[in-house]
């Protein structure tokens, strides 16, 4: 039997089968059956251990002895808490600026902490530079196609439990990595033709800038508060991913993001970071009937489901600081 749905402790993978909650609240406002894939409740509170997980196993077989992987926190999270579980050491570099929160949690999984540069771009640097060590090995937070093998398992499990396709699925995109593990489970499983509504924030808003311009753009500088979705330049992959799926990209502001969030912690009890709310904002601030409205996707879903990526990087005054940043409380 596939461990992934047996959710037992000795598992072959680090990840843990997510349950997919059907949303009265959210179903209410998007006037469809909205389904909730709780990625927050990951062992690393996030999608990225299914990828990591697997990828920090494929290089654990391989006799790596050191692990490095830079970081906007969830990757970071999910890589320390693979090599934790493999007995291999660690060590994460994020941008400075990376939350209290998430530093501690690393340094609880056993992991060396570095920080460094503004975005997450420089740390990529910095831990491509370590990774030239002997025996230390690079884990790609997105780029990689052992990370897009790892995400498709989220796919299969929807398959599983809806049996047959909903009318849409909801992402968040950073460096693209959910987006091209999304699609190559959606063509596994024969669901190559659900429409995969693909977010950012305004200010990390690379996919989208590569979609308009029909090649990989950099972006100058990230300025969104969702700090997760802070890459400034996708995978080549998720661009291609474009030309075999039907693949929405939409932006949505930081307020929209984040105000969203207020909402999913007042209707579902769950409290998730901004990247995650940039998904959710497409219920939330009504962009999902503007898409049916606009004939972009079917007037009729048979149900939308929503990732709801991670939530590491906030805690309850955190969202207070935002709302007060954007002007919100
Ligand atoms: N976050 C990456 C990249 O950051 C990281 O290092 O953790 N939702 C959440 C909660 C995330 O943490 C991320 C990625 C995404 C969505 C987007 O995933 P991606 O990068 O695979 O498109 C700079």
């Amino acid at each position: 039997m596939d461990s992934s749905l047996t959710g037992c402790a000795r598992a072959e993978h680090f990840h843990a089968a997510t349950p997919l909650l059907e949303s009265w609240a959210l179903s209410q406002v998007a006037g469809t059956t909205v389904f909730l894939k709780c990625e927050n409740v990951q062992p690393a509170g996030s999608f990225k251990i299914r990828g990591i997980g697997h990828f920090c196993q494929e290089m654990a077989k391989k006799g790596c002895r050191h692990l490095v992987c830079s970081s906007g926190g969830n990757a970071g999270i999910a890589a320390a808490y693979a090599a934790r579980k493999l007995g291999i050491p660690a060590t994460i570099v994020l941008p400075e600026g990376t939350s209290l929160q998430v530093v501690r949690r690393l340094q609880g999984e056993g992991a060396e902490v570095q920080l460094t540069g503004k975005v997450w771009d420089e740390a990529s640097l910095k831990a491509q530079e370590l990774a030239t060590r002997a025996g230390w090995v690079n884990v790609p937070p997105f780029d990689h196609p052992l990370i897009w093998e790892g995400h498709a398992s989220l796919v299969r499990e929807l398959k599983a439990a809806l049996g047959t396709p909903p009318g849409a699925l909801v992402l968040a995109v950073g460096g693209g990595g959910l987006l091209a593990g999304v699609s190559a489970g959606l063509a596994e499983v024969g669901w190559q033709h659900v429409p995969i509504i693909a977010v950012e924030t305004q200010g990390a808003h690379c996919f989208n800038a590569a979609v308009k311009a029909g090649r990989l753009v950099t972006l100058p500088d990230i300025t969104s508060v969702a700090k997760s979705l802070g890459a400034k330049t996708v995978a080549a992959r998720a661009l291609a991913c474009t030309q075999e799926l039907e693949i929405i990209s939409e932006v949505v502001e930081d307020v929209q993001a984040v105000s969203a969030v207020q909402q999913f912690l007042d209707d579902e009890r769950m409290l998730v970071e901004p990247a995650c709310g940039a998904a959710l904002a497409v219920i939330y601030s009504g962009l999902l009937g503007r898409l049916q409205a606009e004939g972009r996707l079917r007037p009729s879903l048979a149900s939308v489901v929503v990732i709801v990526c991670g939530g590491n990087s906030i805690d309850g005054g955190g969202l207070q600081a935002l709302k007060a940043r954007l002007g919100q409380s």
